[in-house]
């Protein structure tokens, strides 16, 4: 939905007068010379601190009222930027930005220095000099409150026109009968004179049809000239051109009572024409005027036309009207408002089928492979492979390595033979452990154990003897107190008998001793 331009809030011109004026009723106003010096800073950093806050969020909340320009629709960015210029709406606000800014800093510095004032005199001429900055810095800013102001009795005045919304924009030389067809069609009343630029800014008014709740925009005459010679009423019309999803109506008054020659009117189509990428419309207006006897008998369609307009109007949708002539008026309407919709229909068709389409991928089978072969063979029939034919045929050659699931310039590579001091082949051979055990089967058992039991056990004391020996010998080096403390001999220690478990016994705790905890000063 587009910006609520009837929503901003009246600028207050006198903002000094309203912030100075509540800062002396919300702040404390009495403060003596016998008071402590700490509260008499407060009092001062408060007034300080209070006007400061007060001026930043007055400024706040004029800014935050505005329509940021970037952020509301290209209709209404363009029709800022040609009725206040959007570099001046823009560099007014950012004034009052700045202020605030200021203001903040200003109000910062003086509650520092407030907090080393010595006296009520110079926190008083503290808070009097900050104060003074600040109402100086907004009092910079009249014109500025002033133009935002003006700016914003215009926009509370900009017709309600909703840029998603269906509609029909009706466009055309001036004084060509726009406004009299929109009063016509919608319950709009815009004012209609027997002169050029009646109308000078853009009205909206709505109307029902198959259902449906349409908008119709008039816009102000546009003259067949630059771009840069129209001024600000022709530019509003250019702005809804260029962004209003719509369907166009182009009035071409016949009877060339509105001042301008066909030939002009058809010259002014030609060069708009281009520009708009939608559906146009050529209303044929003021039909009862070039012919006032076929207007009576309501058959305005056979009508005698020049041939410059037969010959512009080939291969253009257009329709004849009269005001006076509610068919005709009726049926301007149904053609505009069918077209639109038809419009409207493929768009809709095209977004929705567009990324279904993305996400389709009809696949077919590779082409080198025939059709054939992807068919479905019978059980019985024998598939013949290469490796078959190598076995018939000596003469053929089976190349093994060109299937292999490697990339492409690895199949050839040569495999070494030990990888990691490993044998590659018993890896490679599936069966290498079945082997390996038919061939223990034949294998006599081997036996490395040259002594027997007795031999082995007179080795095993003489080598613990040994070690004793080196151990005492270690101790002896050791100092004093380690000596005494002998270490668990390892090998002739007693195995560790299992705990006995037994029912707990009740072991009275020892109370902690009491003790005097009075401080000791009582005893002095
Ligand atoms: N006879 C006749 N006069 C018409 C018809 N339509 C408009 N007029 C007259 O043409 C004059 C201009 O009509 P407007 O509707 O103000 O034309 P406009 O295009 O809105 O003009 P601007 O707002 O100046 O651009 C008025 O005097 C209307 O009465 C028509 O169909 N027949
Ligand atoms: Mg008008």
């Amino acid at each position: 939905m587009a910006f609520n331009f009837k929503a901003i809030k009246k600028i207050p011109l006198s903002l000094i007068d309203v912030v100075l004026s509540k800062t002396q009723r919300k702040t404390p106003t009495v403060i003596r010379n016998k008071h402590p010096l700490p509260k008499i800073r407060s009092f001062y950093t408060r007034k300080v601190k209070f006007t400061g806050a007060e001026y930043a969020m007055q400024l706040e909340t004029i800014i935050n009222s505005f329509p940021h320009v970037e952020d509301i629709h290209p209709f209404y960015n363009d029709l800022i930027n040609v009725l206040y210029d959007k570099s001046h709406f823009k560099m007014a606000l950012g004034h009052l930005n700045s202020t605030k800014k200021n203001v903040e800093s200003i109000t910062n510095e003086y509650v520092r220095l407030i907090k080393y004032g010595t006296s009520l005199y110079g926190c008083k001429q503290l808070k009097r000099a900050g104060l003074g900055k600040m109402t100086s810095l907004v009092k910079r800013l009249k014109p500025t409150l002033e133009y935002l102001e003006e700016v914003r009795q215009h926009m509370s005045r900009l017709p309600q026109i909703d840029p998603e919304c269906r509609t029909v924009l009706l466009c055309g030389l001036p004084n060509t009968g726009k406004s009299s067809f929109m009063n016509c069609v919608s319950k709009a009343h815009v004012d209609v004179q027997p002169y050029a630029f009646t109308t000078r800014s853009l009205f909206v008014g709505h109307f029902e049809y198959n259902y449906l709740s349409w908008q119709i925009v008039d816009t102000p005459g546009v003259l067949d000239h630059a771009l840069e010679e129209m001024n600000t009423i022709e530019m509003q019309s250019v702005t809804a051109l260029a962004h209003l999803n719509s369907i166009v109506l182009f009035f071409l008054d016949v009877s060339e009572q509105c001042g301008y020659s066909v030939d002009q009117q058809i010259s002014l189509y030609n060069s708009i024409a281009p520009l708009i990428d939608r559906r146009m419309l050529i209303v044929l207006s003021k039909c009862d005027l070039k012919s006032p006897s076929t207007a009576k008998s309501t058959k305005i369609e056979h009508l005698d036309l020049k041939d410059e307009i037969k010959y512009f109007l080939d291969g253009k949708q257009y329709a004849f009207l009269s005001v006076f002539d509610p068919e005709s008026v009726e049926k301007v309407k149904r053609i505009a408002c069918d077209s639109h919709l038809e419009k409207s229909l493929e768009i809709k068709l095209q977004k929705n089928l567009e990324p279904i389409l993305n996400r389709i991928n009809v696949h077919e089978p590779p082409s080198h492979r025939p059709k054939e072969e992807c068919m479905l063979r019978s059980s019985d029939e024998k598939i013949i492979t290469e490796r078959d034919l190598a076995k018939d045929n000596l003469d053929y050659y089976f190349d093994e390595n060109k299937n292999y699931l490697v990339n492409e310039d690895e199949k050839y590579d040569v495999m070494p033979e030990i990888y990691n001091g490993k044998n590659v082949m018993d890896f490679v051979d599936v069966n290498i452990l079945d082997k390996v055990e038919s061939m223990d089967r034949y294998l006599p058992i081997r036996d490395y154990d040259v002594f027997d039991d007795n031999i082995k056990k007179e080795i095993d004391k003489r080598i613990r003897v040994k070690q004793e020996h080196t151990r005492n010998k270690l101790r002896a080096t050791l100092p004093e107190r380690f000596k005494n403390n002998p270490r668990k001999k390892y090998s002739t220690c007693k195995e560790a008998e299992p705990k006995k478990r037994g029912p707990k016994q009740f072991v009275e705790k020892q109370k902690p001793m009491e003790y005097d905890r009075k401080p000791k000063h009582l005893y002095r």
